[in-house]
């Protein structure tokens, strides 16, 4: 066996990852070798070489020049709609919900470098008043939806939660839940399953030892998503449970709207078999992908993709041309999921990273690189639209819905405070809608760039989905802050 994975490895470049071999126990070489035996170098070797061909920074999929905005005809949007039109999507949206054919699927599988917390992004707080996690939120506005549903329709209805996790993150999500009872949901209703990991690879292909008897690895992007579908039997379980459309949305979006009825109602009245939510991109450099066309396809190009002319090119009103902010909120129709399973998952092209990745130099010794040294192989979730039969794009209203964390605090965007004041303001807008009188905190910082809001009352999701039903609970009410309208406020349990 051993000899056999040495001829393997030298065959395919890579026998410097044994250079430690001597050193290790034989239970670390168990789980070394496993580790090495999983791996595919054929395919792995073409992937790279494929990726790495391409210029720096350019994408798979497009060169320079080659795109155009979304189609008009499938472009809908919240803002602008009449809202009669807006109140029919949701309406078929929870009809939707109530006959069970909705999932949700959470996409929490990403390491969080970025904001740098040792823990799934998931379980991060942002310093609310009421103390929550994204997981809880997002599992509050799902308890919430069904009985939202259940009230309207009579209906005993369930969302099914799938979430997929990649080995860094499933262990501690899986704790994270059971500790907190799922949060109210139905256990056997929040269903974990893990995305496949890729090695990191140094610049002219070389798989790179994190320690002296394992390789450095990584999650193989978010577009890993449709390999674990099949892997893990969820797309099995879906067709079991009669679920038709699937909500995929991304776990740091402090605004995100879970299974959002109108969302899916609007990719329902297109009859889309693929939809994507969007905001209004109004500075070049923001870090969100833009929904475009290239050769007359739809897709999205990732933000470190697009050529600096393309991310600076504005119409003659001045708006950037690719305005079309991807915000990560995907609907699918289960057929196309089950399509792109079955015949697409090969052409899923894959994206380059550059990252530090630790390891062990020649001397044995940790190494913390300062500058990028390896490149990770990541698949992107959008990637799929090109072979959406019906792509429709839904303009979302950017304060109601999208204050993404990646960062943290100190840098100038996607932090925790900026989501925490995008949410705390939002709520502010639909209580004062609502005619409650709203009463600030002390200000205890001179800094008012940097401070919270004075206002800081929050609406639990289990009391409103989207800012509904809330004037009967609310108006004339004097609110102090800080104060989070909770179920036990007098709201409907
Ligand atoms: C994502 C979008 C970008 C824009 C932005 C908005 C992609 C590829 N890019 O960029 O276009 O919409 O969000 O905020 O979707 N994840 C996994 N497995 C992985 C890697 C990531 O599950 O291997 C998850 C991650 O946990 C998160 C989501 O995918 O929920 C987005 O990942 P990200 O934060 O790395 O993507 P970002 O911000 O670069």
């Amino acid at each position: 066996m051993e000899d056999v994975l040495r001829e393997r490895l030298a065959a395919a470049g890579q026998h410097h990852v044994l250079r430690y071999w001597d050193e290790l126990e034989s239970a670390q070489r168990e789980v070394f070798m496993k580790q090495v035996s999983g791996l595919d170098f054929t395919t792995l070797r073409q992937d790279f070489e494929c990726v790495t061909a391409l210029p720096d920074g350019q994408g798979p999929s497009c060169s320079p020049g080659d795109l155009e905005p979304p189609l008009n005809n499938f472009l809908g949007s919240v803002s602008t709609s009449d809202p009669e039109c807006v109140q029919t999507w949701r309406q078929r949206g929870l009809l939707q919900v109530a006959a069970g054919a909705v999932g949700v699927l959470l996409l929490a599988g990403g390491q969080g470098t970025r904001l740098g917390v040792p823990y799934p992004k998931g379980m991060c707080k942002v310093g609310l008043p009421s103390g929550k996690s994204l997981y809880q939120l997002q599992a509050e506005q799902i308890l919430q939806l069904q009985r939202l549903t259940d009230k309207v329709h009579s209906t005993t209805c369930q969302v099914p939660w799938y979430i997929m996790t990649s080995h860094h993150t499933n262990e501690p999500t899986r704790e994270f839940f059971a500790q907190h009872n799922y949060f109210g949901l139905q256990r056997d209703n929040v269903l974990l399953f893990e995305q496949s990991m890729l090695p990191a690879l140094t610049f002219d292909g070389k798989l790179i030892l994190k320690d002296k008897g394992e390789l450095a690895m990584a999650p193989d992007g978010n577009g890993g998503l449709y390999k674990a579908l099949d892997t893990s039997g969820m797309l099995q379980d879906m067709e079991k449970r009669g679920v038709r459309n699937v909500h995929v949305y991304c776990v740091d979006n402090v605004l995100v709207r879970v299974a959002d009825p109108v969302f899916i109602g609007f990719c329902i009245t297109m009859a889309a078999d693929c939809g994507a939510k969007v905001v209004e991109k109004v500075l070049p450099n923001e870090s969100v992908g833009v929904v475009c066309r290239v050769g007359g396809l739809n897709r999205v190009v990732e933000y470190s993709e697009l050529s600096p002319e393309d991310t600076a090119r504005r119409d003659p009103d001045g708006r950037l041309t690719f305005r079309a902010g991807n915000i990560c909120n995907h609907l699918f129709h289960i057929d196309f999921l089950k399509r792109v399973v079955t015949e697409h998952l090969s052409k899923l092209p894959y994206h380059v990273a550059k990252k530090k990745v630790p390891h062990v130099d020649d001397a044995g010794k940790q190494v913390k690189p300062k500058q990028p040294n390896a490149v990770k192989l990541e698949k992107f979730v959008f990637d799929v639209f090109p072979f959406a039969e019906r792509f429709a794009v839904l303009e979302v209203i950017r304060r109601d819905e999208f204050a993404p964390l990646k960062n943290a605090d100190g840098a100038a965007t996607d932090t925790p405070s900026t989501a925490r004041r995008l949410l705390l303001s939002l709520h502010q807008r639909w209580l004062e809608n609502a005619g409650a009188i709203l009463r600030p905190v002390c200000s205890n910082s001179s800094d008012t760039e940097l401070a919270d809001p004075l206002i800081q009352c929050e609406v639990s999701p289990l009391v409103s989905y989207a800012g509904e039903g809330l004037s009967e609970l609310v108006n004339g009410r004097e609110l102090v802050s800080p104060f989070v309208l909770e179920p036990s406020d007098g709201a409907p349990k």
